[in-house]
């Protein structure tokens, strides 16, 4: 043990440590000051970051031996309080910058040097501060953060004050539409807003720590599991495995479509028969420590006789591949587009026809706080599991039958997640601490590390898509023909729903109105497919962007033109062969137009350095607010004495939840004159909150808002008076009148025909059209995006600062999945740098959003969903973008800098 005299925050702490142990570790663990996060835990991601004797350090790799004594450590809580804000924090809230909020302790602490060291940084220079201290973010697209620090030094040099910068309110105080800060974000800059892992630091003594033994090959046998050398290991309490779980030990997939021919119940909490995948969980060590545990997992000994492993579609598809689980074939779902003629003979005598195979790859979700959570039984015997699930409802139905517990006996609350985009959507350690806490009947906790975020969670699944446009010489659509196969892994949750998302969204935004189409679930071995933002959508635009493009060439039309041609128009119908909600995709289009011409002209001059080629390219992207069919949710409200409180389970992987829940509860109740203070946000619990559906599909704003306006009319219904004024809460408890108001709302929509793909899924749809401008490094093939433009229409905007940070961060990962993310090589793509996270300095600075706001008449005072818009196809606008500038034409993604150079080299 090392004795460190050590000045922490302005105050002298003499502190006893193990010279081995992290200093975040001994920040979060000894001196319970858990600002500082631990996200990549490697030194890749910043989230850990404190000054130590004026250096900006990672304190996830920075040993205690290697601190000086006497250093002066400043972490969050020493950069400012929740009372005496430093102009960053203001700045971060001003400027939406804190989302999930996950990163925004170690970014705010970095830029506090930055703005010691510079008082006037240029952008550029921030820029080049992050990427030096590898701060990274995986929500906002970094540009609201290069804002928050810009207006912080401004106001540090005092050329303006917190109240010019602090967002306005109209006369009459409404908040929707406007740039109200989300109620999180003073806990988000200051480092007090308890992520899972901070929670976990404030379990009770004697809360079990859990670790995995996790299987290291894809496919196999298990012939054996011995635990008895990991049982007798120092502090073991209990050693789990398959045969401990009391329940079916199977997670339920919930299949949607009956002519699934798999049951849905094909994945095991606890492995006991086969792995089905690397990294699946064989079992559990409880010990007194996490170290403990970790020593005891290195014991267990797992016998296996390897399998085939099926790493893709195709290599399970093949006609010898055995079935990954015996009894249902690896192609376990099938479905069809059929929309108006036959198209075989439309392409035989269309004047132009172009086809073209795709693949969109496995993108890995990467937020930058890796999964957590913990369970443990309360006074009335019920289980309670606290995690990051975006569908706390969903998910009990999904896990209870597995860790063999009625489902009223279990209740899942929501942690402050930091991001999931999406992989939260599935279980993923719910059910391992719910076995466990049921086999030891102890509170249980159990955290990740980046290594096993990267390779236990699920991952975007790959399409393999073929596809054929028919065209006339004037460039009119008259025909398509696509054919997709999605790897989804060896679950089959959801599988079949995102495999008709083929059909709903290749080619949407055109009127086509021939169309066959065929697509298949394929169950493989590599990672699970979950939920990512956009869920099909990127994959299935990704095909019928590109192609359009190459139909633009054929034609020689300006991809512009031929696109405005074709997009929706009244009368004109989708894939699906309904009417969209509404018609707004010219408005779209003529408000990129002006952009688009500038951003031509710009592509004409030559650039700075010889060896690059400038181009640009432009996609348009269509997503359904909502889940399929009648999709509904419940809210409940409540008058009180110091106004009203919402009950709802709107999850919030850090998109904004709270924000829209307040901008709607607060809109819907204006007839009282509420303040917003004074509506009470209760969320994500369900104990009680009411059944609001997952948060996913971009459905929340308009499901949830709407269930939220229905029970706030239910509220102004109820304590009406004659007169028409309202009762206060004293006149309605003194007339013995209720004061709890439940609201519900189902969407007006219909699931799609398996065998047609017909139909009309979503009430309510997104739109937007992207344009990239991209300069390609010729002599290495490195693409780098200069500009990034969006046009948005979501609808009426519930919050501005919200929604702009929603694209930013969207298009940012659109960014990545174009050029740099993947998870193919379970070795190299394990964490954030070898899976290509975008860093600060591989995104533009330069990212322009411009909005149409067409009133959704399904939408919650007109609004429509934002979360999945901006990851539809902004990596289509990129890839033509670089065709465009060097006449490489990349279908199989990411674009890395080598597919490039060999694309140019092919060439020439
Ligand atoms: N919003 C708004 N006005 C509109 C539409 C939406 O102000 N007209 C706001 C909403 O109030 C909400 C946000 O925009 O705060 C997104 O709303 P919506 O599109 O309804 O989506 P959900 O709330 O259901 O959020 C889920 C969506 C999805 S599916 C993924 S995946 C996703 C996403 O949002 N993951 C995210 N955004 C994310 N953002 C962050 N920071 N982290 C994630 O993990
Ligand atoms: Fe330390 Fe990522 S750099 S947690
Ligand atoms: Fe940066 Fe979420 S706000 S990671």
């Amino acid at each position: 043990m090392l004795k460190k005299n050590l000045i922490i925050n302005g105050s002298s702490q003499v502190l006893i440590v193990d010279g081995e142990a992290t200093l975040a570790n001994v920040l979060r663990g000894q001196l319970h000051m858990t600002g500082t996060k631990i996200g990549c835990g490697k030194a890749q991601c910043g989230a850990c970051s404190v000054i130590v004797d004026g250096k900006v350090i990672r304190s996830c790799v920075t040993k205690m031996k290697r601190i000086p004594d006497h250093a002066e450590i400043t972490t969050i809580e020493g950069v400012g309080t929740k009372e005496h804000l430093h102009p960053l924090q203001l700045s971060w809230m001003i400027h939406g910058a804190a989302q999930c909020g996950f990163c925004s302790p170690g970014f705010i602490v970095s830029a506090k040097q930055l703005l010691e060291e510079n008082t006037n940084p240029s952008r550029e220079d921030v820029r080049d501060w992050f990427q030096k201290h590898r701060n990274a973010c995986r929500c906002t697209g970094y540009k609201p953060l290069v804002d928050a620090v810009m207006d912080a030094a401004r106001l540090m040099r005092g050329e303006v004050t917190t109240e010019e910068l602090w967002c306005k309110l109209p006369e009459d105080g409404r908040i929707w539409g406007s740039n109200y800060i989300r109620p999180s974000a003073l806990a988000k800059v200051t480092g007090t807003w308890d992520f899972g892992a901070d929670a976990g630091h404030k379990l009770p003594c004697g809360t079990l720590q859990l670790k995995l033994v996790q299987a290291k090959v894809s496919h196999a046998n298990i012939l054996s599991i011995d635990t008895s050398e990991a049982e007798k290991m120092p502090g073991v309490y209990r050693v789990i495995t398959a045969k401990d779980v009391v329940g079916k030990n199977k997670i339920t997939g919930l299949i949607t479509f009956p002519t699934n021919k798999g049951d849905g119940w094909d994945r095991p909490i606890l492995c006991d028969k086969k792995v089905f995948q690397f990294g699946d969980a064989i079992a559990i060590v409880a010990a007194d420590t996490a170290e403990h545990a970790q020593a005891a997992v290195e014991k267990v000994k797992v016998d296996l006789e390897l399998l085939p492993e099926y790493m893709s579609a195709p290599a399970a598809m093949a006609d010898d591949a055995i079935e990954i689980h015996p009894g249902t074939p690896n192609i376990y779902f099938e479905t069809k587009v059929v929309k108006g003629e036959d198209t075989a003979p439309l392409l035989e005598k269309a004047d132009v026809v172009v086809e073209d195979d795709f693949y969109v790859g496995r993108q890995p979700h990467m937020p930058i706080e890796p999964d957590v959570g913990y369970a443990f039984f309360d006074e009335d015997g019920k289980l309670i599991i606290h995690s990051k699930s975006i569908g706390i409802h969903l998910h009990q139905a999904m896990i209870c039958a597995g860790i063999g517990i009625e489902s009223e006996k279990l209740i899942l609350v929501q942690n402050n997640a930091g991001g999931t985009f999406g992989y939260k959507f599935s279980p993923t350690i719910e059910a391992l601490l719910g076995v466990a806490a049921v086999a030891t009947g102890k509170p249980v906790y159990l955290e990740f590390d980046y290594y096993q975020q990267m390779t236990y969670t699920g991952k975007r699944s790959p399409f393999f898509i073929n596809l054929k446009y028919g065209a006339t010489k004037e460039g009119k659509l008259i025909a398509m023909e696509s054919d997709w196969s999605v790897d989804h892994g060896p679950y089959s949750e959801f599988g079949d729903l995102l495999t008709i998302r083929g059909s709903q969204f290749i080619g949407s935004g055109y009127n086509i109105p021939n169309i066959r189409g065929f697509g298949r679930t394929v169950c493989t071995n590599h990672a699970w497919g979950s939920a990512f933002r956009g869920y099909g959508s990127p994959q299935s635009l990704f095909s019928s962007e590109v192609l359009l493009d190459e139909l633009a060439e054929k034609l020689g039309m300006d991809p512009f033109d031929l696109r405005y041609k074709n997009v929706y128009r009244p009368g004109d119908t989708t894939p699906t062969g309904c009417e969209p909600d509404v018609y707004c995709l010219v408005e779209i289009m003529d408000k990129l137009k002006p952009k688009y011409d500038q951003a031509k002209e710009w592509a004409k001059q030559p650039p700075a350095e010889p060896n690059k080629k400038r181009g640009i390219g432009i996609s348009i992207g269509v997503y359904g607010s909502g889940l399929d069919g009648a999709d509904s949710a419940a809210v409940n409200v409540e008058l009180t004495a110091t106004g009203v409180t919402v009950y709802t389970s709107w999850e919030d992987h850090g998109q904004g939840a709270d924000m829209g829940s307040l901008a709607t509860a607060h809109e819907a109740l204006r007839p009282l004159g509420i303040k917003p203070e004074n509506i009470k946000l209760v969320m994500n619990d369900m104990e009680r909150t009411p059944n609001s559906g997952p948060a996913g599909g971009s459905r929340s704003q308009v499901l949830v808002g709407n269930a939220t306006r229905v029970a706030c009319e239910a509220l102004l219904q109820g304590i009406k008076k004659e007169d028409g004024t309202f009762r206060t809460y004293e006149e309605m408890i003194a007339e013995n009148l209720p004061v709890f108001f439940q609201g519900a709302w189902t969407a007006p929509a219909s699931e799609c025909n398996v065998e047609t793909g017909q139909g009309n899924p979503f009430a309510v749809y997104m739109y937007g059209a992207f344009l990239s401008q991209v300069e390609v490094d010729i002599t290495t093939g490195k693409t780098n995006v200069v500009k990034m433009t969006m046009v948005a229409d979501v609808g009426k905007i519930a919050n501005k600062l919200v929604v702009d940070g929603q694209l930013y961060g969207g298009l940012v990962q659109g960014l990545g999945l174009a050029l740099s993310e993947d998870f193919e090589d379970l070795k190299k793509h394990s964490d954030l740098i070898g899976a290509g996270l975008p860093f600060i300095k591989d995104v533009p600075d330069d990212i322009e959003l411009l909005y149409v706001e067409t009133y959704r008449p399904n939408g919650p005072f007109g609004a429509a969903g934002s979360g999945e818009l901006p990851l539809t196809s902004p990596h289509a606008s990129i890839i033509n973008a670089i065709y465009n500038a060097c006449g490489v034409r990349v279908t199989h993604l990411p674009a890395r800098p080598e597919k490039v150079l060999a694309g140019l080299q092919a060439k020439g």
